[in-house]
This record gives structure tokens, sequence and C-alpha cells, in this order.
């Protein structure tokens, strides 16, 4: 690289860092040739006094569990945070977990802006770049994630704090924007956190009054502050995003405050400096082009023909500010962990494990095999079991329902488990109130926070959740999500409430487990495996009907369930005639039409499918003992719709599926409607082997 320019400043230090960011933003962008510069040139000067001001933040331990969390909802503006990380010297952690020695974000990195494997991806990932808190970009979900960011903190702060050592005391920043506060996860996120009065957490609104289409006139005209006064947040002003002493003033305010969460509207300009500012196709999306660049550089009295210039004054002021705020209270945070370490060695023992993402020691010994039971009882019931013996061992497993805990049957009930509530945030069940949304990405949030947790509702509702779902994938968090009510089997609720597409829907998505289990025993299976993730989310689909518990003699182990699909019954001898492949409250039915067959004198075998994705993830010698490709006479039995079956099946297999929506009956009417009955299955596997 060429040589910098040695340049003098008029302005002070602070200009110099802040135009820093707003320079390098603009310069990646233009590099890029594609992001967004305007946002990050008109928040640098928030970004920069939350940073240089108030993060409690250490550069070289970016992962102290008692920083503060900053968290860029405004994903698009990624270079802002880039930028800041870059500016503040943060040492990178690599994915062991260990300091590699390298800058978070050096100055190449930024001038790798968007590029293949670069460490400044479009949108901050985390995972790819320390000091990226939580993966932002689809609007709406950092803000969803602080809420569980700042429960976290809470709970965690219950849970180890001590009148002598305080762990925990951290705040939530959070910087929104226009398009943050028109999506419905918003409302929800500030709702719940107005409840429980999360006075940890400080959303800083950039009320830009501009979006991608132009003026927020045209779609946008709440009065937001009126809005989140009535949520139960403080709500304060601050009228040009330039003045960091009324942003400081204000942040000082959130500070003080200990009863209610803080909302700071910011009023800013997008593309702030840039003489061509209102066109908004210039801010959004698209770089600014030569032309606007210099002439905004000049008007920032900045050297017009440089590129990706830190100036002297610039290069090291965050780190070395951050550093003399935090570096003693780094140390005396680690003293305290030490004390606390010789005071409560079994609870600093448990924070470390939660901090590895390890177990405790025996965690899944305590679980019973349920009995065979031809009455049996819903998975969801069983779940429920297996649940509460797990949570009793593992203290750092909570969660909760949208509102349907009676009904997903995930209420922790023994001793102590206890209610998070405002002021009182011990508990380990969560309220979620009727919000499905906010829940998955507060468990998102939590699970962010060294906490594992999980969350309940409908199969059908998982339509609700899918941004939580999908970024949970995609950031590898190991959330459990629990839905119940799996299938037309929830009978006279109707198809409102019968799910067909969602089992679909979450196969597709990447990096997620879907466990369905076929009976009480797999139940217990399917949580284990959920638990042991430590990478991957899972979802459990259980059922609101009773099933039989198998007889585990007569049939396989449960333990099957670890390969995704097994045997579970099989012809006596030889190569079986038919394969009939269930999962879920279906594989009872296949059982029962493989006897019949068996009576017959039918050589059938049942494989239980539990979970596509592990059952993927076995070498071919075990697919080809479960599923040998001799043996082409195959039905797929699932409530729930066709998509994906044929790949089991092949073209010429059958299908009992559904193929359309589900109606309001009684299930046994159901069942007999859409073809779920001994009958019908046992019909199409003598006309499978047939051939027909
Ligand atoms: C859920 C979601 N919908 C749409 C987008 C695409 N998008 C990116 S930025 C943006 C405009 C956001 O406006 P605002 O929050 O006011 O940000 P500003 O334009 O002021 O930076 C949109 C619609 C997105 N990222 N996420
Ligand atoms: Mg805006």
């Amino acid at each position: 690289m060429p040589a910098q320019p040695k340049i003098v400043f008029d302005a002070q230090r602070d200009k110099a860092c802040i135009d820093t960011i707003r320079t390098l933003a603009m310069d990646a962008v233009q590099k890029a040739n594609s992001g967004h510069p305007g946002t990050p040139m008109a928040l640098a000067p928030v970004g920069y006094t939350v940073w240089s001001r108030f993060l409690r933040y250490h550069p070289d331990h970016p992962d102290w569990p008692n920083r503060d969390r900053f968290v860029l909802s405004v994903g698009h503006a990624s270079m802002l945070l880039y930028s800041l990380l870059h500016l503040a010297g943060v040492k990178e952690i690599d994915e062991h977990g260990t300091p590699s020695g390298k800058p978070a974000v050096s100055l190449e990195d930024i001038e790798q802006f968007r590029q293949m494997n670069s460490k400044t991806p479009g949108h901050p990932e985390y995972r790819m770049t320390t000091g990226v808190e939580t993966t932002t970009g689809p609007l709406g979900q950092g803000c969803a994630n602080s809420v569980g960011m700042a429960m976290g903190e809470r709970w965690l702060g219950e849970r180890f704090n001590r009148p002598e050592a305080t762990l925990f005391d951290y705040s939530v920043y959070v910087l929104c924007g226009d398009g943050d506060m028109m999506e419905g996860v918003t409302a929800e996120a500030a709702s719940i956190a107005g409840h429980l009065k999360l006075s940890n957490l400080c959303w800083l609104y950039d009320n830009n009054t501009i979006s991608i289409e132009g003026h927020t006139e045209l779609a946008f005209s709440d009065d937001v502050a009126t809005r989140f006064k009535g949520y139960g947040w403080n709500t304060l002003h601050v009228s040009d995003a330039n003045d960091t002493e009324a942003l400081a003033k204000a942040l000082e305010t959130f500070r003080q405050t200990t009863d209610a969460p803080t909302l700071i509207v910011v009023d800013s300009v997008i593309g702030y400096g840039s003489p061509n500012k209102h066109n908004t196709s210039a801010a959004h999306g698209e770089p600014l082009g030569a032309d606007e660049i210099r002439l905004t550089k000049k008007a920032y009295g900045w050297p017009e023909d440089s590129s990706f210039l830190v100036p002297d004054e610039a290069k090291t002021y965050l780190h070395d500010t951050l550093l003399s705020r935090n570096d003693e209270q780094y140390s005396h945070w680690k003293q305290t962990l030490a004390e606390f370490g010789d005071n409560e060695p079994a609870l600093a023992d448990e924070f470390e494990r939660m901090r590895a993402g390890e177990m405790p020691d025996h965690w899944a010994d305590t679980q019973k095999a349920f009995a065979a039971d031809a009455k049996g009882m819903a998975t969801r019931a069983a779940g429920g079991k297996v649940l509460n013996t797990f949570a009793e061992q593992i203290p750092w497993l909570i969660g909760g329902s949208a509102d349907l805990s009676p009904s997903t049957k995930t209420n922790l009930t023994f001793d102590g488990a206890g209610s998070f509530e405002a002021g009182s945030y011990g508990g380990r069940n969560l309220h979620f109130g009727v919000r499905e949304h906010v829940m998955g990405s507060i468990a998102n949030g939590l699970a962010l926070s060294y906490i594992r947790p999980y969350t309940s509702t409908f199969l059908v509702f998982s339509d609700y959740m899918k941004p939580p779902i999908r970024l949970a994938a995609i950031m590898e968090l190991p959330v459990i999500f629990v839905f119940t009510h799996d299938s037309i089997g929830v009978g006279e609720d109707g198809p409102t409430h019968q799910p067909i597409e969602q089992l679909t829907q979450l196969r597709a998505t990447p990096g997620l487990l879907t466990l369905r289990p076929g009976d009480a025993n797999e139940t217990t299976q399917a949580w284990k495996i959920a638990l042991a993730q430590t990478h991957r989310p899972s979802c459990i689909i259980l059922s609101r009907q009773p099933m039989a518990t198998l007889d585990r003699m007569v049939y396989a182990p449960a333990e099957g369930t670890e390969r995704g699909a097994y045997i579970l019954a099989d012809a006596r001898q030889g190569t079986p005639e038919v394969i009939l492949i269930a999962t879920g409250s279906e594989v009872g039915l296949a059982v029962q039409a493989y006897e019949q067959l068996k009576a017959e004198g039918v050589a059938a075998r049942v494989v239980s499918m539990p979970c596509w994705e592990l059952f993927e993830e076995q070498d071919a010698a075990y697919l080809e003992n479960v599923l040998p490709r001799a043996v082409m006479a195959r039905i797929a039995i699932e409530q729930a719709g066709p998509l994906g079956w044929d790949r089991y099946v092949g073209t010429f297999g059958a299908k009992v599926v559904m193929n359309s929506f589900g109606a309001s009956a009684p299930i046994e009417k159901l069942q007999a409607k859409f073809g779920f009955t001994v009958e019908n299955v046992v019909k199409l596997a003598h006309e499978q082997i047939k051939g027909v």
C-alpha cells in the first residue's frame, strides 16, 4: 500500500475517529461495489459515543462474560460495526475459543468487505467475526435478540451474583432503525421487555425518517416514543446524531434508570455530509460513487484522494480509551471469579460448563425407560416428563411457551423451578405470552448468553417463528424448539390448527435437526439428542393424542433414534418384500399394518425415521442396511405434506401423507378420510409388492 498522507485536523480527535468510521464505510462500500454507506455515515457519532464513553468492553478479551453487548440491529449498516471493531483494536478469538493474536477486523479485512471468506460479510455474522454478538440483517431480529440477551444477564445475575461478588451486571445496547420499528417482532420484543422491566436494555433508534423506498411518511407514521411509553419504556430524545454530548447525557440517563428499558430516539440524516444525501439510492445499497466520495470527504475536511485512511489521531484512541476504562474492571472481575471459585466451587464449575457448552456429569443418567403400554401416552406428555427429568440435572436449561404450556406440557414443575418475572429473574419457566416470533428470537439471545433455552408452541405456529429458527441454524445455536399438536391428530380444531407443510419447511432448513419421535421412549432419545448438540438447533415434534408405548423387547430399542432411522420391526428372515417408513404418530400405524402383513405371511419391515438429517449422516452401509436398494416396494406414512418423501420411497413408492389441508372432525374420522388406516396401508403394501 502507498504511504498514507499525513494530515492535520482542524477538528478534534473525536471528529477524526468519527470521520474515520464514516470514510472507511464509504471506501469499503465503494470498493465492494455494494453495501449501505449512508447509515454508518450518519450513525458514526452514535456508535462512537457508546463505544468510547460507555461500553464496558475489553478489546483484548472480547469474550469477557460480563462485557456489555453491542447489537447492530440495522445489519445493513455492517460497516459501522466493522469500523468500530477495527478502531477499538478488538482481538480475534478463534473458533476454538482461543485468542489468535490477530485483530478481529484488520484494515485489510475492511478492504475485503463482502468478499468470499472475509471477516467482513455483507451483514454481521456471529461466529465469523469476533465482536459480532449476534447475526443481524433481517430487520427486527437484533432488537428481538437483545431482549433475550438482557433476560440472560438478569438470569445469570440471579444465579451467580453474591452480595460480595457481582459477576454479572452488564448492559445491552442496540442500534436500530425505522425498519426495525416497522417490524412486528420488534413490537413483541418491546412489549415483553417493558413488561419484564429490563432496565439493562438500551435501544438507540435511528429516527432518520427514511427507508429504502423513500421518506417513511410513505408507510410509517407511528409516534414511536409514545408507543414505547405505552410499553413501559423510559424514552429519551436526542435531536441531532452529531451531538455527542446530548447522546452521552441520554446514555447516562439510561445507566441511572433501574425500573424500565430505555429507548433513545436519535434524529439523524442518512449519508451525513454527502452533498447528495437526499438521493436514497445512493445512501441505500449502492456505493456513493467516486465523485460524491470526494465531495463528501471534502465536506469532512478529509484528504479527498485518500482511501481507507486511518489517521494517526484515530489509530489507537478508541482502543486506548477502552483499555483505560476497562482494564482494571476486567482484572477485578477475574479476581472476583477466582474468589467465587474458592467459595462456590460447584457454581463456578457450572458456569465454566455453560461457557464451554458442556453438560453436567451424568446429566442423562436419571432418565427411566417408559414401560410398554398399548394405550400409551401422547408424546407431548412423555416430553414433559423427560424435559423435567433432564432439567433437574441441567440447572441452566430454561424455557417456556407462548402461552400454551398446559398444552405443550413444557412447564418445569419440580421444586425451585420458579418463574422468570419482572423483579424476580431467577426462575426457569419463561412466560412469553402469545408472542411466538420473539419467543424464538429471545431463545437465540439466551443461547448467546451461555444458557440452554427451549421454547414451545403448536407445530402449526412454527410458521410464526421461521426467522429465528433459521437464524439459530445460521448461528449454530443449540436452541431446542418444541412443537406439539403435530398433525391432523389435533382433530376438531380443524385445518387452521393442523400442520401440513411445516415439517417440510423445518427439514428444508440447513443445520437444523427435526426430530419426530414415534413413542415415549423415542421422545426420551429425541430430547437427549437435542441436548447433546453444541452447534445445532433442534425441533422436537410431539403429538397431542396418545400413542402406544412400544414393547422394546419385541421391537428394536429406541436408541436407534440416534441414527435418524432404524429398523424397528423386520421380516423374520431374508430380505423384506416391502418397507413401511413412518415417523411420529404414524409409527404405531406402521407397526399395526406390519403385524397384519406378518399374519398374512408377508415379509414386511418397519423403519422408524424420527430424524431425516441424522439418517443422512450415516454411512452408506447403514443406509443400505436400513433401506436396501433391492427393495423398491416402499410406503412412507406421515401425517404431513408429501414433499421430500420421494427420496426414500422413490418415484413409484406409495405415500400415505396429507395432500391437502385437514378438516375439523374427530380424529378417527380424519384418519379414515385421509387414509391413515391399517386397511389402507396393508392394501398399498400388497400393491407395492405386486409392482402396481
Ligand atoms: C426483514 C427485512 N425486510 C427487508 C429488509 C431489506 N432492507 C434492508 S435495509 C431496509 C430499509 C431499512 O430502513 P431503516 O431501518 O430505516 O434503515 P435506514 O434506511 O435508515 O438505514 C430494508 C427494507 C431486511 N433487511 N430485513
Ligand atoms: Mg431509516
